[in-house]
């Protein structure tokens, strides 16, 4: 059997680029490390409150964190300890972090340090996002938001790991799509998913269905046709929604689908953030042969004016996308 762990592969991966220097294959591992982190305290969750140290202080008379802080101080202390980030900008944080040693690194990293919150308590799946550029300018010293606020297209690596029955980290360096499932017995990723191929048509749609009298006329009827009887274009689609979109975007990326965050009239620009949830996912989507559009733009070419930015998302089987797509453009 020739297994090949996560650490391995990223470093293969790198052969492709001639001129890369190795940076990029050394702060993709920190990202690796860090999840490592982060699923040692996840598959503990449940054992809080029987173990008896929820709110408040834990055994070692420690804070206890909530979930998503803790992952998110996690990251950025695993991470930024390394130097090999300038800067970082977090779903958990107002604004940029400088790690203390920050003036050697050339990168940037944005992530979402838990994503799916509401799950976070109740045992189902959540998930970590990263998104990574290089610094636009030559001194990482002076790295600032300028940095981060770069286009999708301008990624030189995204991914996601999500927490589920077991715990699957997916990445891009602009090769393909690649998913390592944790091995808890060696507390290594392996090799899993090579070149993961998204199907160009699914039968599924994710949405929040339940936010209908929230949703533009067009979107309201983008859903009527989805659930009309068509056995010629395998309507009607089956709905799988999660809540945690890193779940949801993986069972999509896998088996084929759409998910669909529309604008609400509470969220008029949608609810997701285009820096730490819609860039990285749409750079993985496109690479796997998917698409990613807010029905205005590809995901990837908005031009970034705040970290929190919001945008619109539909994002899966190219298809499909489509097809939503042209509902929300009044073409249907
Ligand atoms: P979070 O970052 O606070 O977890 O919010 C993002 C989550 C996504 O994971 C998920 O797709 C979406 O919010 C669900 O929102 P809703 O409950 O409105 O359907
Ligand atoms: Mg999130």
């Amino acid at each position: 059997m020739n297994l090949v762990t996560i650490e391995r592969h990223i470093l293969e991966q790198q052969k492709h680029f001639p001129d890369a220097t190795g940076e990029l294959t050394d702060l993709l591992n920190d990202v690796a490390f860090a999840a490592k982190l982060v699923r040692r305290e996840v598959v503990r969750a449940g054992l809080v409150d029987i173990l008896g140290f929820a709110g408040g202080t834990n055994v070692q008379g420690e804070e206890v964190k909530k979930l998503d802080l803790f992952a998110n101080e996690k990251i950025i202390n695993a991470i930024g300890q390394h130097g090999r980030f300038a800067v970082m900008g977090s779903e958990e944080n107002d604004g940029i972090i400088i790690p203390p040693k920050n003036e050697t690194g050339s990168y940037a990293l944005l992530f979402d340090p838990l994503d799916g919150s509401s799950n976070i308590d109740v045992n189902v799946s959540v998930g970590t996002i990263f998104s990574i550029y290089k610094l636009k300018g030559e001194d990482p010293c002076k790295a600032s938001i300028a940095d981060c606020l770069q286009r999708g297209s301008e990624q030189v690596a995204a991914g996601y790991v999500i927490y589920g029955s077991s715990v699957v980290m997916v990445y891009t360096t602009g090769n393909g799509v690649h998913g390592f499932t944790y091995d808890p017995t060696i507390g290594e990723f392996l090799l899993s998913h090579e070149n993961i191929v998204t199907p160009k048509t699914g039968k599924y749609y994710s949405i929040n269905e339940g936010s209908y009298a929230q949703f533009n006329e067009s979107t309201k009827k983008y859903l009527d046709y989805i659930k009309e009887e068509d056995p010629a274009t395998g309507r009607p689609y089956s709905t799988r929604y999660i809540g945690s979109l890193v779940a949801d975007f993986h069972r999509n990326l896998l088996t084929g689908g759409v998910f669909v965050y529309p604008p609400t009239t509470t969220h008029k620009n949608g609810k997701l953030r285009l820096m730490y949830e819609a860039n990285p996912l749409a750079f993985i989507c496109e690479q796997a042969g998917g698409r990613a559009t807010d029905c205005k733009n590809r995901i990837l070419d908005i031009q970034p004016s705040e970290l929190h930015q919001r945008t619109p998302l539909y994002i899966g089987s190219e298809d499909d996308v489509l097809i939503a797509e042209q509902f929300e453009q009044g073409l249907r």
